[in-house]
């Protein structure tokens, strides 16, 4: 989610592997895992991330939810 990708738009699309247009809890520890954060950490990160970011509670984060995510802790 740095000089990788223009947009963060293009790493929402990037993560979301299969083009649902929500991050789920694999999609996540995808982005962990390419973020060098430890295997054993991975899935409490994961759903860690998923609950902080998930507004509607629907158990993944769409790109609005993702926006307001980097919105908020200052990544663009
Ligand atoms: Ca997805
Ligand atoms: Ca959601």
């Amino acid at each position: 989610m740095r000089s990788k990708f223009t947009h963060p738009k293009d790493a929402f699309d990037y993560y979301d592997q299969n083009k649902d247009g929500e991050l789920d809890k694999d999609d996540f520890k995808r982005l962990l895992k390419e973020a060098k954060v430890s295997p054993i950490i991975r899935g409490l990160v994961a759903e860690f991330m998923i609950q902080t970011f998930d507004a509607n509670e629907d158990g993944t984060v769409n790109w609005d939810e993702f926006q307001t995510a980097i919105g908020e802790t200052d990544l663009k």
